[in-house]
């Protein structure tokens, strides 16, 4: 049989079968009969390359790896929603629809508010052309690539048209619970809710991860539908569905508002009980022609609005109240609470503010309390229920020492303050910048990790860090943390002590100190005694360091208890070289400003960077006069084309792969 007959009609039973499974969730075939087909297609289209297509379903198992995402102006602004919060709200909304459009009665879709992230879909002659996230709602990002491993999104349409279509990826509760488990198990980080899960999926630049995520999507906006003469939001969903997209199917036609406040009450009782998170209910009004009249505001349309949930109130048990320092001094008493799950989030301290607060609330130690979580993000203590104290419950006392360093607090109405410089509280920030990824990139060791750590008094200035493998029992006390990822963290610990002088030299803080002058100083010096060593006169001759920076790295190296800090770097065994590659200075790219734009498949950028760097070219992120060359690889964009214009020299990856081996 003619092999291209063949693939045509493989993509096209595929494409069926992936539709009645998951958009239609009835499968007509069974696993083994669908994976011999995607085998048979996935041979043939290896046989015969000059007939890929990224639509075909064999591309959703994803493995494109790109070093970054391009931006892509949407055709039409991304819009946000405007909030209401009641049933008058709702009647308050329908009132400017009516007075605006001149009605007695309007006609509203209702559709469940899916928690995930936007996703506008472009299709051309009823082929996807690619998937977008909504960015800024004006210019968003390329997510082609993961967007077709969700296999509920039909990658052809059965018509012959052009459109565009914006709907909510996101992941099902159940999977995102299978998600922690394994991510559990492995070591990695949670994600808090199901929502950060999809957002975390798309923003990956390997396909094969978002493949192995099981995301859904639900479509809910056809733009410019009067184009296609349709002129009610209800006949656009329809004729989405018709086109095979997933249409939720709880949304609902209500003829005027009050149909709307009944249907909503209904589903406020069951907004638990679907598979999926959904974070309130929009409303939209029907009748399509009349949006432009009703118009716009800024950034919301005044023809939809969403309703929002009264944010849950939990009971849960205030443990304990333990003390945090802030960078200011500032004293903040924290709830230590039983764990609870608010708002699709677990859920274990919460700040108190100020004793005054605890005060006024009547808090004691022991209390059950309710907690919600205010806009919808911070977790807040309401009140005690008093009826449940049992009388073992603890007053709150007022700390009068700071529980980092023991000097008196200073009261300054509500607040407490310690006001001791050297405090080692105002060292949490410095471990924030020290394990940070600009500089000694300690992987696990992000600043929430530092604050548990911190806050547990496990590290409280850069040498503890090295000292935490003495600690693994304490470690393994904190919630999350199991062998797995304590184990990561000390190996990622261990690891930074091999990073070259520059990347410490930024870690460590000095003032005035930014990565690139942290990397100057490293190759001038090679070694941080040297640097140490180095005196004002002798820094001001180095580009880039102006007298200011060169007092402030004196100084840092005069004070007793930063030598002392390095003394102990050193005794630890980190390494105090600069291991960077002396740049050439006679390739074909010394002195030469690239700039590097587009995909490539031998490099990731990063690579491309520091090889270009070491072969002596200066890489830079924008293309201008001074360019003097630019990368191009896959699907170059703006760049490239201001290239063009400015006449600059570009060259493609297999020439630049042929001067780099040259060089
Ligand atoms: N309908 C989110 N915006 C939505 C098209 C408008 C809109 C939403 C919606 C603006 C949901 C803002 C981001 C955006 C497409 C802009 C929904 C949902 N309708 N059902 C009216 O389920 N989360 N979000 N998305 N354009």
């Amino acid at each position: 049989m003619d092999y291209k007959a063949r693939i045509i009609y493989l993509r096209k039973v595929l494409n069926k079968y992936n539709y009645e499974y998951y958009v239609l969730n009835n499968s007509s075939v069974t696993d083994a009969e669908y994976d011999s087909l995607m085998q048979e297609l996935m041979a043939l289209e290896k046989e015969h390359p000059e007939l890929f297509d990224k639509t075909s379903p064999s591309q959703r198992v994803g493995g494109f790896v790109a070093s970054e995402f391009n931006k892509i102006t949407h055709s039409s602004m991304m819009l946000s929603l405007s909030n209401a919060f009641s049933a008058d709200d709702l009647r308050d909304f329908d009132r400017r629809v009516r007075s605006v459009i001149k009605k007695e009665r309007v006609d509203y879709v209702v559709e469940l508010k899916i928690d995930g992230l936007a996703i506008s879909l472009m299709y051309v002659d009823g082929t996807l052309s690619y998937a977008a996230t909504r960015g800024d709602g004006e210019v968003g990002e390329d997510v082609t690539s993961n967007i077709v491993t969700i296999k509920s999104i039909p990658l052809n349409v059965p018509a012959d048209v052009s459109f565009e279509v914006r709907g909510e990826v996101f992941m099902p509760k159940k999977s995102w619970e299978e998600l922690n488990a394994l991510r559990e198990e492995t070591g990695e980080a949670l994600f808090a809710n199901p929502r950060n899960a999809a957002a975390g999926s798309i923003r990956q630049l390997d396909s094969k991860i978002a493949a192995s995520r099981k995301l859904d999507a639900f479509w809910y906006f056809l733009v410019d539908p009067l184009s296609l003469n349709i002129e009610t939001h209800f006949a656009a969903l329809k004729y989405l569905r018709e086109l095979g997209f997933k249409v939720n199917d709880k949304i609902k036609l209500c003829r005027g508002i009050e149909e709307v406040i009944t249907y909503i009450t209904g589903i406020t009782e069951q907004r638990h009980d679907f598979p999926y998170e959904i974070d309130g209910i929009v409303v939209k009004v029907n009748d399509i022609t009349t949006y432009d009249e009703l118009g716009y505001t800024a950034k919301t349309p005044r023809w939809a609005t969403a309703y929002k949930f009264p944010p849950e109130e939990v009971e849960t048990v205030l443990e304990d109240i333990f003390f945090t320092v802030g960078r200011t001094g500032k004293i903040t008493p924290n709830a230590a609470l039983a764990p609870v799950f608010v708002a699709g989030s677990k859920i274990q301290n919460a700040t108190l503010h100020n004793a005054a607060f605890i005060k006024e609330r009547d808090l004691k130690i022991g209390d059950h309390v309710f907690i919600r979580k205010a806009g919808d993000i911070i977790p807040e203590v309401l009140r005690p229920l008093k009826e449940k104290r049992k009388g073992t419950e603890k007053d709150f006392v007022m700390i009068e020492k700071c529980p980092v360093c023991l000097e008196p607090l200073t009261f300054k109405d509500p607040l407490h303050f310690c006001l001791n410089a050297s405090c080692p509280a105002r060292y949490e920030e410095g471990l924030i910048h020290f394990a940070s990824r600009g500089a000694m990139d300690i992987e696990g060791l992000g600043e929430r990790i530092v604050e548990i750590l911190f806050s547990q008094k496990l590290i409280t200035n850069i040498a503890d860090i090295y000292e935490l493998h003495t600690k693994r029992e304490a470690l393994l006390q904190i919630e999350g943390f199991g062998e797995k990822s304590v184990d990561n963290l000390l190996n990622a610990i261990e690891k930074s002590k091999e990073k070259s002088l520059e990347k410490l030299v930024f870690g460590l803080g000095i003032k005035e100190l930014g990565a690139k002058t942290s990397k100057i100083l490293a190759e001038k010096y090679m070694k941080l005694d040297a640097l140490s060593n180095a005196t004002e006169a002798e820094l001001l001759t180095i580009r880039d360091i102006g007298p200011v920076a060169a007092s402030s790295i004196v100084s840092y190296f005069s004070n007793e208890q930063n030598l002392a800090l390095i003394a102990k770097l050193k005794a630890f065994g980190l390494n105090m070289n600069y291991l960077g590659p002396t740049k050439k200075d006679d390739t074909f790219f010394s002195g030469k400003t690239v700039v590097i734009t587009g995909k490539f498949s031998s490099y990731s950028r990063d690579e491309l960077t520091s090889l270009l760097e070491i072969l002596g070219a200066k890489v830079a992120g924008s293309v201008s006069k001074k360019t003097s060359l630019v990368v191009a690889g896959e699907e170059a964009g703006s760049k490239l084309t201001k290239a063009q214009e400015l006449n600059i020299d570009i060259l493609n990856e297999e020439q630049l792969l042929k001067l780099i081996t040259e060089a």
